[in-house]
C-alpha cells in the first residue's frame, strides 16, 4: 500500500540502521537510571547522549517523568527530521514517480479510515504490560486524546506558548509514542523487550517492520505516516512564531548519534549506498562492527532495554 520501493525498504531493514535507532532510543530513554559503570560503557563507545529524555523515578511514586526543558526534545525532533531528509534523499535518487517523497499523514487517521486501518489488538506471549498498551492504544478513549493532542499541536496560539523542546518532548511521549502503538499489528514473534539486547540476526529480516520495537519500527511504511506527521510540528511551530529559514535548534547540532570521524555520514544513507567493496560498504562494515561491540559490551554489563513506547497520558 505505502512501501517503499525494495532499495528503502532493504537500507533501513539494514542490521546497522536497525542497531542505530535503537542504541539512540535506549541510550537517552535509559540514561537517568543508569550506573555509573553502564554509563560508562555507552561512553566509552561514543554513545553517551548529551541529554536524557526521562528523569530518574520519582522516589515516592516511582514514576519516571519527561525532561520538558533540557532540550532533548530537540534531539527527538532532529535526529528524526534528518532521518526523513536521508530517505527523501534517497527516493530523489530512485527517482519513482509514485514515491516522490516521505508524506506524512495530513491529520490522524479515523478509526473509520479504511486506507490505514487500526490493526486489532493482539496478546504478545509472556509480555503482559505491552500487551495491555497496546490494547489501551487501540480504544476510542485513545483516539479521543490523539484527536485532543493533535488540535493543541496544530494551533498557532498554543504554538506561540511553548518552545520547540517542550514541543518535541511533549509529542514525543505522549501523541507519537501512542501512535506507535496504536497502529502496532500482530506479528509470528516478537523481539523480547525489556531484555538484554537481544539482536540475533532473525530480526534483521525486513519482514520484522513492527512498531511497537525502535529495531523494527522505521522499517514500517506507518512509522513515515506518524514521522512526517510529527515532523510537519516543526513547521507549524515555525509559522506560528513567525520564523523562516533554518530551524533555530539550541545545539549545534541535537544528537543524533555518535558523531566525529568515523561517524560522519548517517548510517542509512551508508546502507543505501553500500556495495561490496565500495566506501561506503567498508564504512558501513565498520559502524556496524562499533555497534555490535557496542552491543557485547551493554549484555555484559546487564545493561537492559528501556520500556518502549511507554505513553505519558498527562502531557
Ligand atoms: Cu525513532
Amino acid at each position: 500500500m505505502n512501501a517503499f520501493p525494495k532499495p528503502v525498504t532493504d537500507a533501513m531493514a539494514d542490521r546497522a540502521v536497525r542497531l542505530h535507532h535503537m542504541l539512540w532510543h535506549s541510550a537517552r530513554d535509559s540514561w537517568a537510571v543508569l550506573t555509573p559503570g553502564e554509563r560508562g560503557v555507552f561512553r566509552d563507545h561514543g554513545w553517551e547522549p548529551p541529554r536524557q529524555s526521562l528523569s530518574a523515578p520519582d522516589p515516592v511514586t516511582g514514576r519516571r517523568s519527561v525532561e520538558f526543558d533540557n532540550g532533548s526534545g530537540e534531539d527527538f525532533l532532529f535526529m528524526h527530521r534528518e532521518m526523513i531528509g536521508t530517505v527523501d534523499e534517497m527516493l530523489a535518487d530512485l527517482g519513482d514517480p509514485r514515491h516522490p517523497r516521505v508524506e506524512g499523514w495530513p491529520t490522524v487517521p479515523s478509526p473509520q479510515d479504511t486506507e490505514h486501518p487500526v490493526p486489532p489488538p493482539f496478546d504478545i506471549p509472556g509480555d503482559t504490560a505491552t500487551t495491555n498498551a497496546i490494547g489501551n492504544a487501540k480504544t476510542q478513549a485513545a483516539f479521543d486524546r490523539i484527536r485532543d493532542w493533535e488540535a493543541l499541536f496544530m494551533n498557532p496560539a498554543e504554538l506561540r506558548q511553548m518552545t520547540l523542546r517542550r514541543l518535541g518532548a511533549r509529542i514525543e511521549f505522549g501523541i507519537h509514542n501512542q501512535l506507535h502503538l496504536r497502529w502496532a499489528a500482530e506479528m509470528p514473534s516478537y523481539r523480547q523487550g525489556g531484555a538484554d539486547f537481544s539482536v540475533d540476526p532473525r530480526w534483521d529480516d525486513s519482514a520484522y517492520d513492527w512498531l511497537a520495537d525502535t529495531y523494527s519500527a522505521h522499517v514500517n511504511p506507518i512509522f513515515w505516516k506518524l514521522h512526517g506527521w510529527v515532523d510537519a510540528r516543526i513547521d507549524d511551530w515555525m509559522a506560528a512564531n513567525e520564523l523562516t529559514g533554518p530551524v533555530p535548534w539550541s545545539f549545534a547540532p541535537p544528537w543524533s548519534g555518535p558523531t566525529g570521524e568515523h561517524h560522519h555520514h548517517p548510517v542509512m544513507r551508508l546502507a543505501l549506498r553500500a556495495q561490496p567493496g565500495n566506501a561506503e560498504g567498508e564504512a558501513l562494515r565498520s559502524r556496524l562492527d562499533r555497534m555490535e561491540t557496542t552491543v557485547e559490551d551493554l549484555k555484559q554489563a546487564g545493561v537492559t532495554e528501556p520500556v518502549r513506547f511507554a505513553v505519558h497520558e498527562d502531557i
